[in-house]
């Protein structure tokens, strides 16, 4: 009917006027541009499945060139399922949500000489121009900033062993207390301390939901013996839990608004990694030992930690991390991607 068409072309104004808004946001030293990439942008604008990616995975998780095929298998697997990728990372000072091919290819072949970039460091990576690669905290800002709800990692960071004499706890899981974006991941590698992370979690108001199954998964495993307060069993399921729990699009769905929780938190959907690329855990495990040992003894500490140990655990297993690490970040994209169209249904 003409209304409704009439009604389709107001929402899309409203967003895409929302949308090149971020354009310039107020930053440090006046304002700040934020590159959003067309595809994007016009996938938001049309309330279209998008599906947030972060980039320290590419940078500091893993080598070169396994990092780059990763990440455009990755952006392949959203696509085939529906959703537009946006991987996001600071290039040259500007925040940039959705890469091209040359910047993913700029990103990987960088590596660790581009900067790991944690909530705390986004102000000084703008303000210097730097090239930036995004942790879990930081895409979760951008992500947030642009109204992308969702977002597909391999791990998170967590509180780390000894993280309660060391006060080492990832400013992820602050980021999931405070940013209303979901969050698909295959649980924390127990170079971390499981049962703390989730305590802190819970500290945080983070709903931690296990995707077909009542335990938190190790990443490597599927299990980590510590079990969760909520189940998820489909990507409906899903979709159901990020739509009552955060505002969606307030632009034009304020008549609704009233009716959504607006905890503004995260959610944390953490899926196990596919039963046949988790046999390696028991030789990982014993591999994460050695490696925080050598960590201690190196007095390798903060933000260098986490991909010391990832490095390190490559090299002990004989590159068996790796491959867990790719199958399952692929198989949650393949999720994500999922649960991302089935937000975008529900909001039609
Ligand atoms: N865990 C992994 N792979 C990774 C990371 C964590 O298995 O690449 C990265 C993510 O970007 C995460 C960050 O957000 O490390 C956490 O670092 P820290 O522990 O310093 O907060
Ligand atoms: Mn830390």
């Amino acid at each position: 009917s003409p209304a409704s068409r009439l009604a389709n072309l107001r929402r899309h104004l409203d967003l895409t006027e929302a949308v090149n808004k971020v354009a310039h946001v107020n930053g440090i030293g006046g304002s700040m541009k934020v590159k959003v990439a067309s595809e994007v942008s016009q996938a938001l604008s049309l309330g279209r499945a998008v599906v947030a990616l972060e980039s320290t995975i590419i940078s500091h998780g893993m080598p070169y060139p396994q990092n780059l095929q990763t990440a455009i298998e990755v952006e392949r697997i959203v696509r085939e399922n529906g959703a537009v990728p946006a991987t996001i990372a600071i290039l040259d000072g500007t925040p940039c949500v959705g890469l091209s091919l040359e910047e993913l290819e700029r990103l990987a072949s960088l590596g660790t000489s581009a900067r790991k970039t944690a909530r705390r460091d986004i102000a000084n990576v703008v303000a210097r121009g730097e090239n930036g690669a995004t942790t879990v905290s930081a895409t979760m800002f951008f992500a947030s900033m642009v109204n992308i709800p969702i977002f597909v990692t391999g791990g998170i960071g967590g509180v780390h062993r000894h993280g309660e004499h060391t006060m080492d706890i990832s400013s992820d899981l602050v980021e999931l207390g405070r940013t209303p974006v979901a969050v698909v991941c295959a649980g924390v590698k127990s170079i971390l301390d499981i049962p703390r992370t989730l305590e802190y979690l819970e500290t945080q108001g983070v709903c931690v939901a296990a995707y077909k199954t009542n335990e938190f998964p190790a990443f490597f495993t599927e299990t980590s013996g510590c079990k969760v307060s909520c189940r998820v069993d489909s990507p409906e399921d899903c979709a159901s839990i990020i739509g009552k729990e955060n505002l969606l699009f307030p632009f034009f769905f304020v008549a609704h608004a009233s009716f959504k929780l607006k905890l503004g938190t995260g959610i944390l959907i953490a899926v196990p990694i596919p039963q046949e690329h988790s046999t390696s855990g028991h030789i990982i495990e014993s591999a994460i030992q050695k490696a925080i040992k050598e960590a201690r003894e190196n007095n390798i500490t903060g933000s260098a930690e986490t991909p010391f140990l990832l490095a390190r655990l490559n090299d002990l297993t004989g590159g068996a991390s790796l491959a867990a690490n790719i199958a399952l970040v692929k198989n949650n994209a393949l999720v994500g991607a999922k649960v991302a169209v089935a937000l975008a249904e529900k909001r039609k």
